[in-house]
């Protein structure tokens, strides 16, 4: 039913007199997210926001309808991450609300902001516990999980309490936001006008927060004196969308950078100074190391150890929005709490027009190792074999990428993800979305929709054939919206490698599925384009044909199924046991 419509009906005439027009729960919810600028929704329909989902779509609201809430749940995430607005995800109830609970709690630990909004049970009868349909103290069970989590009771405050939300989610370190309706909120009708006054239209929802002048000096100073400088660009770096500050930043100071997964393509992977492929060297040798958005958590191996260099000392200047991040791990020696864009732009401002570029022979040594390294793995991406291994396969879609630079690349795996991680080169920011501070499986199809609503771009996933399988059924979704999203799976039949065996028993082994599986055929019953590529050649034609068409694709990439190693590259994670040599 349209908006107006549905005004209309439910304008009525008061028995005093004239005519007075009256509003719902529905119509403020929805007045509320498109006075946000909140024009999608990621979700799953039924009782009690079918109703809500359909007035939404007839408002204009753009209403993604997913074959699971948690899939949904990861394209409102991701959909935070890209535009720096909340993603919205919206389900039902009870279970509804505990499969979009997942991808709100990845969220947080992400810092990406979004909120899931949840229909709920009756109050009453859930505080009691007499036993409602899908019943479930929803509040209690996210509180948690997230950054903030807030039940709206009254339609009055649905203004208000949306305002909550917004800001939650955006401002700081941004985060997954729980916002509970109760099913009788929908229906609740009051008075249009006092309606549209109680609606917020939030002002500044995530203010710049500018670092103090001193701790930019104290970090000058450290840099200043730095020997073997080295920049670590984060997710939090991507996420901020101050590109240019940060590009000037590295270039003025000449010091080498190294790109987290996601932070790749802020500054172009072939950059001169991009240490990415001399990975180890730079950890290792640097003396002081800048993390512009990126926490020093296990993905840098907690900023100590081995890989760091110890027992040598090392200084770290790091850039945040959360001062709580400083001294996390091992000791900051010079805290920049600020958002990204406003402590860059100040850095910048404080180095003057002389400040002198990081020592040449620092910079040489890196160069040379990154061009070895590189030099190291060309031949191998020119393979032709068949079986394909991964990297045959990779340097194929390296050029894929090279040629559209502006296409979104999803990925995850982990055979999958590591050596896609490490191959493909990035050239923008904001292009390359992955599994994480979690390195969950389960991202990729939620992601490619995500991708693909938001930016219009051209989205390739790059998926592992365990982790295609977590959120597998949204290729009906890509499909139904007709998406431009090239889904290439590397089927190496399993998780890690497709060649374990049982040691006792029929059973297959716990890490591989059916051999010789074709994915390709399962986008064909939804009118897609499926392909089975068994060869370099076969993968370049099937992509590019992809790519340039934009129709729904699913390629079958048939990989070595000994090409993998276990857990990819953080195989050393598995705990050991004396007892048992592997
Ligand atoms: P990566 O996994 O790429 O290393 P992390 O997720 O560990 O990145 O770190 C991202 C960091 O960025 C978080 O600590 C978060 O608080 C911070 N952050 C996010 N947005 C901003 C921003 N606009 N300004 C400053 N810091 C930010
Ligand atoms: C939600 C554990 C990490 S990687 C992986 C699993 C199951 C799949 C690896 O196999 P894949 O890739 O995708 O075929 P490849 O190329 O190495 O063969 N559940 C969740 N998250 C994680 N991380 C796991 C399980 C895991
Ligand atoms: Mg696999």
């Amino acid at each position: 039913m349209a908006d107006a419509a549905v005004k209309e009906k439910i304008a009525t005439t008061d028995a005093a007199g004239p005519e007075r027009e009256l509003t719902d729960g529905f119509n403020l919810v929805i007045d509320a997210l498109k006075l946000n600028g909140l024009n999608t929704i990621y979700g799953v329909p039924g009782i009690p926001i079918t109703d809500f989902g359909r007035m939404a779509q007839a408002a204009g609201i753009r209403v993604l309808s997913f074959r699971h809430e948690q899939n949904a749940g990861y394209a409102a995430s991701i959909a935070g991450f890209l535009t720096k607005k909340p993603g919205i995800c919206l389900t039902v109830s009870a279970p509804g609300f505990l499969n979009g609970l997942t991808a709100l709690a990845h969220a947080t630990t992400n810092c990406f902001p979004m909120i899931l909004i949840s229909g709920s049970s009756e109050r009453e009868i859930v505080d009691l516990q007499q036993g409602d349909y899908e019943e479930m103290d929803q509040l209690a069970i996210a509180k948690p999980l997230c950054k903030a989590a807030y039940r709206i009771l009254h339609a009055q405050d649905i203004g208000i309490g949306l305002a909550r939300a917004i800001r939650a989610a955006v401002s700081g370190r941004p985060g997954g936001v729980y916002l509970d309706l109760p099913a009788k909120l929908f229906g609740q009708v009051i008075d249009a006008e006092e309606g549209r006054k109680s609606l917020v239209k939030v002002i500044d929802p995530a203010p710049a927060q500018i670092p103090a002048p001193d701790a930019v000096k104290r970090a000058l100073d450290v840099l200043k004196n730095a020997k073997r400088p080295l920049i670590i660009l984060g997710k939090g770096a991507s996420y901020s969308q101050a590109d240019d500050a940060i590009r000037n930043f590295v270039e003025k100071s000449g010091v080498p950078f190294l790109p987290m997964s996601m932070g790749k393509g802020l500054l172009p992977d072939t950059h001169p100074q991009c240490a990415g492929a001399a990975r180890s060297t730079v950890l290792k040798d640097s003396d002081v190391v800048v993390l512009i958005g990126a926490r020093l958590n296990w993905l840098l191996s907690h900023g100590k150890g081995k890989s760091w260099g110890e027992p040598h000392s090392k200084k770290f200047i790091q850039i945040d929005i959360e001062p709580k991040e400083m001294d996390s791990n091992v000791e900051i020696a010079a805290p920049l709490i600020g958002d990204i864009g406003s402590c860059v732009s100040a850095l910048v401002d404080g180095m003057g027009s002389s400040w002198p570029k990081a020592p040449a022979d620092w910079m040489g040594a890196v160069s040379k190792k990154r061009d070895e390294n590189v030099a190291k793995m060309a031949p191998r991406l020119m393979n032709n074999n068949v079986p394909m291994d991964y990297h045959g396969a990779l340097g194929v879609l390296r050029t894929v990428i090279k040629e559209r630079p502006d296409a979104i690349l999803v990925n995850e795996g982990a055979n999958a993800l590591d050596l896609t991680r490490g191959i493909i080169d990035m050239y923008k920011p904001r292009k390359r979305i992955d599994v994480g501070t979690w390195g969950v499986m389960g991202i990729g199809m939620g992601y490619a929709i995500g991708a693909a609503v938001e930016t219009g771009k051209p989205v390739l996933a790059i998926e592992g054939d365990s982790a295609f399988g977590f959120s597998g059924m949204e290729i009906e979704t890509i499909c139904r919206y007709k998406l431009p999203v090239c889904v290439v799976i590397f089927n190496n039949d399993g998780i890690y490698r497709g060649t374990d065996v049982n040691a006792l028993g029929t059973d297959p082994a716990t890490t591989v599925f059916v051999k010789g599986s074709r994915y390709d055929k399962m986008i064909e019953a939804f009118d897609g384009v499926g392909v089975n590529a068994t060869s370099p050649d076969e993968l370049r034609r099937a992509v590019n044909a992809a790519m340039d068409s934009g129709k729904p694709t699913l390629i079958n990439a048939v990989i070595d199924p000994a090409a993998g190693s276990e857990s990819g590259r953080i195989g050393n994670l598995n705990p050991q046991s004396k007892l048992r040599k592997k």
